[in-house]
Parts: C-alpha cells; structure tokens; sequence
C-alpha cells in the first residue's frame, strides 16, 4: 500500500494483535473495487462464495455458512463495563478484565494460515459532526467484502486520523486457525458456540469478536459499533444512537416530511422504509432501513443520520408484493447469504413470491434441496449498496442530516394496540417507546405465547448501558430544545386481527394511509381526539383502504379498555426489571394511564 500510517497508536495496535494472532500476512485494505474483488476471489477460491449466472444477477455471489453460525448470537454477545449495575438488568455483563484475559487465550495463534485484513472505515456522510471512525481487524475475507458494502471502508480514513485521531478499534477473528497446509475447502470457518464471545468495552469504547463470522457478530461497524458503542457516546454527548428506519414522505402538494421508526426484528421494518404508497400522489424515500443517530440542529429540530451505506436485509418474505424496491435493490452486485441456489444460477427463497423453479436447487446447507423444508435459512440475508435502492432519498448522505418531524414505534400486537396513536407531549412518546413489544407467536423456552416479548425502542439487544438510563436519556434530551420543535411521537400497529384471527389491516402499501394521518398532525391538521391512551384518529381521519369496512376501521381505532387494564399490569412487571433506575417520569405515566382506564 501507498499510505504511510503515521498513526502510532494503530500501528502499536495492529503490531500487538499480529503478534498475538500469528497471522501468515497483513493487508491493509483501502476500499478499491479491485480490493473487493480480491476479496470475493478468495472466497470463490476456498470454495466458500459460488458467482452467480451473471445474466440473471450480475455481480452477485451467494455464500453458505455453518449450520451453527446463523444469525446473532446474544447469548454470546457481552457488554463488560466496569460494572453490573452499567450494563443493566438487559445485558449479559462480564468482567473486563477477566474477559480480556479469556479471549486473549483465544485469540493467541487463531490466525495461522490466514490473512489478517486491517479495515478503516467511516460511519457517518462525510462532513457529518456525527460521524466516528472505526479499524476493523478480521481474518475474514467474507467481512471485508460485507464492510465495503454496508460502511465507508477507504484508506482516506486512515489519513484523517492522521498521526494520532480517535477511532474505535474492533477486533474480529473467525476463530479457526488452519493448520500448515489446510484450506477451508468450503467449510464456513467459524469456532463452537460456546468459545463465542461479542464483547464489548463500552469505557474504552472498544470492541473484541471470537468465533463467529455471521452478521452483526463480525459485521463489527453496524450492531455492535453504531448502536451498542454509538448509544454509549450518544449518552456523554447528548444525542442518540437508534435501531431506527428514516424514511421520507412527500405529499401530493410536494411537502416533504421525515420520519424515524422503530420496531422491533420481523415487524416489516425494512418494508416501511422502501414502501410505495397505496394512496395516489404520495411518495416514500428511504434515508436508512436500520440505524439512525439523532442529534439536534442549530434551529432546535432533531436531524436523523444513516451511518450505515448498504442493507443487511432477511431475504425470506422478500419478494415483489411485499418489497418490490427491495428486490429491485438486490438484482445484481449483492452478496446473499444462506439462501438457496437454482439449477440455472439464481437464487431462491421461501416467500420469494413463486414457486421453486424446476431442476435441482441446492439448500441452504449445500445439499440437494428435497422440496420437504425451507431451501432458504429463515435468517438467510443480502447485502446489497444502498445507492441501488430505487427509492432511495436523494439526501440519504446530507451531512447535516433530515429534520425529523416524527417518530414511530411499532411492534406485532395482534389485540389491545391500535392502529396508530398519538403522544400527548415528549414524555408519553418516551413511554410509548419503553413499552414496545411484540406478541410471542410461537412459545419458546423462557416466554409462552400469547405473552408480549417488550422491546423497549427496539433497543434490547442494542443498548451499551442500562436501559433504565436509557430511559432516563430520552427525557432528559429534549431539553435541548422546546416543545414546539420536538417531532411529534406515535405508535402504529399494521398486525391486529379479529377475535376470529383475521387481520383487520391490509398493511404494507396500505400503510400509507397512516402516514398520511402523521403527515397531517404534524402540520397542525388531522382530525384528533383524546383517549386515555392517547391521541387518536376519528373513523373520518383515516382514508380507509379496499377491503376494509368502516366496522373494522372503527374496530382498529377502538379501545379496549380491558386489554389495556390488562396491558397496565404487564407494563408494571417489564418495569421492575428497571428497580431505581426506572425514571420517575414514567413512572407517572403509568400511574396516569390506569387513572385515566380507570375513570374515563
Ligand atoms: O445480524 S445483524 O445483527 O446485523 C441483523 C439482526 O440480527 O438484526
Ligand atoms: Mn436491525
């Protein structure tokens, strides 16, 4: 490479983990499109990428990985701050030292026989003042080609930091040393679960990732940089670090509006980031389908920030119906993972939109599929450009950020919840963002279904600290500014059914309607009415879709007031989980809302 690192305190790091890890060489990586393409290459040459036909998805590759390295491990996944009490009755803890000194045992020699790549990349449009610099180290070639679609991997990076800048350095290893000789010959390295760890050191922002080559546990920039990491200096520095979609809604009149949403994983997240309106007229872009750090802006008004470049999306469920601009996002230049491949070089998946073609499909695993499971892993993913999204925000990388005028919270609740609500004032949008959740379908070990799984602002798995200082860091934040320019906070509902079982709302491009309401009570217009729950909209407010009858419209903005007693007292035991750090103003929420049950 060209570029003369001054930067001592990355050499010293780079040396020291070399030294520890015993990799056979070092690559300085620096984000070219030839870089990528080596790097794809030697996952084509391992046996562990297969090129697709090019003339059905041109420079496009799927990758299988180990059965046991699917998804996000978040019993593995570790916030070691100094203390229990900072990570929170939400995260598993570990000491630092203690941790350090284990994984120090893992990582010592785990690179033998590979190349050990050292990644700079930006999170953050250049210009942004929120934007952090981070040096991936990893052994795996499948992260580089990830990292170079999903961050802003180059080695202009590394010359902003100069001779002594700040950036986050995030350790990775695949865990899997290769003895002198030995290939991995299509075997998707990785190391046994119980040798993973995902840890992260939130004082010295810092993070260290053994084992796993899979998603957010490798992909270092997105779950575990710009949220669990970000959220902790989004907290010393008065802004916020969110597991939240940024879209844009333009109306017929050509008024343009920003939204931010959260929801919990498998609410059609990234479909409401790319939907295409039912209502004539009114258009949705997309400025982000995951992430978003929320800062305010001189004028007072909060300006939401996509860090990442490209999506790491669920490619099951995808397919023309439910995501027509993500399928077209996805054509060519896309990794896929863990999907299954057809006879003539394509890919396929359940929910795809048709049948499996004819002629031999390989599964996910890289067998034969016999046409009785899924061919696809359900966490099966593509990785794809942002910049191929049809729909994509022409300001998506405006270092300023988009003016946030609201702010959703959503979650699958088949009963109780309507279809959309308004907050009263900031602190009931805090509320309504500490208590989302989503119904628990199919039981599993530690919840029976029918129960809500509570996801406070779709952030368990993503917070860097205590939620319950989390909570307290929302209220607080609005400080900043005044009433008037805060956006304006709901909660949205597309999964109620009847009593019967039967969706009330069509949903996805019907959505729209929705927003339209949220548009229209931003700008002072929309018909409203008070509830004990909230603000909500009349019958009349809500253009009503095809198929939907005026009894079941009223049915989606009902409420029911037993549903709610019952809501109350379950909102009360996800809150003890929070004892003294549960702040008061939400604790006065609540009392507020049984009071309001209870008389009105
Ligand atoms: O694997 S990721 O963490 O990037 C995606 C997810 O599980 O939400
Ligand atoms: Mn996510």
């Amino acid at each position: 490479m060209s570029l003369v690192v001054k930067h001592k305190r990355l050499l010293a790091w780079v040396e020291d983990v070399a030294r520890l890890t015993q990799p056979d060489r070092i690559v300085w990586c620096d984000g070219s499109r030839a870089e990528y393409e080596r790097a794809i290459q030697t996952m084509v040459d391992e046996k562990l990428a297969v090129p697709l036909n090019p003339d059905k998805r041109p420079g496009s590759y799927l990758v299988r990985s180990d059965p046991s390295d699917v998804a996000r491990t978040e019993k593995r996944t570790f916030i070691a701050s100094q203390t229990p009490e900072e990570a929170g009755p939400t995260n598993n803890w570990a000491e630092p030292e203690a941790l350090k000194k284990t994984m120090r045992g893992l990582f010592r020699g785990c690179m033998r026989g590979r190349t050990m790549y050292v990644v700079p990349f930006r999170m953050g449009p250049a210009g942004s003042s929120l934007a952090l610099i981070g040096v991936q180290i990893t052994d795996s070639p499948y992260v580089v080609a990830n990292m170079h679609l999903m961050a802003r991997v180059s080695s202009g990076v590394l010359e902003a930091l100069g001779e002594d800048g700040e950036f986050i350095p995030c350790l990775h290893s695949v865990g899997k040393p290769l003895a002198p000789g030995e290939k991995d010959n299509g075997q998707w390295p990785c190391a046994p679960l119980e040798q993973r760890y995902i840890a992260h050191f939130p004082e010295e922002r810092t993070i260290w990732s053994y084992g796993s080559g899979y998603g957010g546990n490798a992909l270092l920039s997105k779950k575990c940089l710009a949220l669990r990491i970000a959220s902790v200096i989004a907290r010393d520095e008065g802004w916020l670090a969110e597991h939240m979609l940024i879209l844009s809604v333009t109306t017929p009149q050509g008024a343009k509006r920003y939204m931010a949403a959260a929801f919990p994983s498998a609410c059609g997240k990234t479909n409401l980031a790319m939907l295409t309106p039912a209502l004539p007229g009114w258009k949705v872009e997309l400025v982000g389908e995951d992430i978003a750090w929320v800062r305010f802006g001189a004028d007072g008004r909060l300006y939401a920030t996509n860090p990442e470049t490209g999506f790491f999306g669920v490619a099951p469920g995808t397919s023309a119906k439910s995501n027509p601009n993500a399928m077209k996002t996805i054509e060519k230049n896309t990794i896929f993972t863990n999907v299954a491949l057809t006879e003539d070089g394509d890919v396929w998946w359940e929910g795809i939109g048709y049948e499996a073609p004819a002629g031999r499909i390989i599964d996910w695993k890289g067998k034969e599929w016999d046409r009785t499971g899924t061919a696809a892993h359900p966490n099966a993913r593509f990785t794809a450009p942002a910049r191929q999204c049809p729909v994509i925000a022409p300001e998506w990388e405006d270092p300023d950020g988009v003016p946030i005028s609201a702010i959703l919270f959503g979650g699958r609740r088949p009963s109780t919840i309507p279809l959309v609500c308004q907050a009263r004032d900031w602190n009931h949008g805090v509320f309504l963002g500490s208590i989302v959740g989503s119904e628990v379908t199919a039981a599993t070990l530690d919840q029976k279904a029918g129960t809500v799984r509570r996801d406070p602002f779709a952030m368990l798995p993503f917070c860097g600290y205590h939620m319950g200082d989390y909570f307290r860091h929302w209220i607080d934040i609005a400080a900043q500014s005044s009433a008037d320019k805060l956006p304006k906070i709901f909660m949205v509902n597309w999964f109620r059914k009847t009593k019967e079982g039967k969706w009330l709302w069509p949903g996805y491009g019907e959505n729209g309607r929705v927003l339209k309401w949220i548009v229209e009570r931003c700008d002072g217009q929309g018909k409203a009415v008070e509830t004990p729950i909230g603000l909500m909209p009349t019958v009349e407010a809500i253009d009503r879709p095809p198929g939907v009858s005026e009894a079941d419209l009223a049915e989606l903005l009902s409420i029911d007031r037993e549903g709610w007693k019952a809501e109350v007292e379950s909102i009360k035991e996800h809150y003890a989980r929070f004892g003294a750090k549960l702040p008061q103003e939400l604790k006065a929420q609540l009392a507020d809302l049984e009071a309001r049950l209870a008389t009105a």
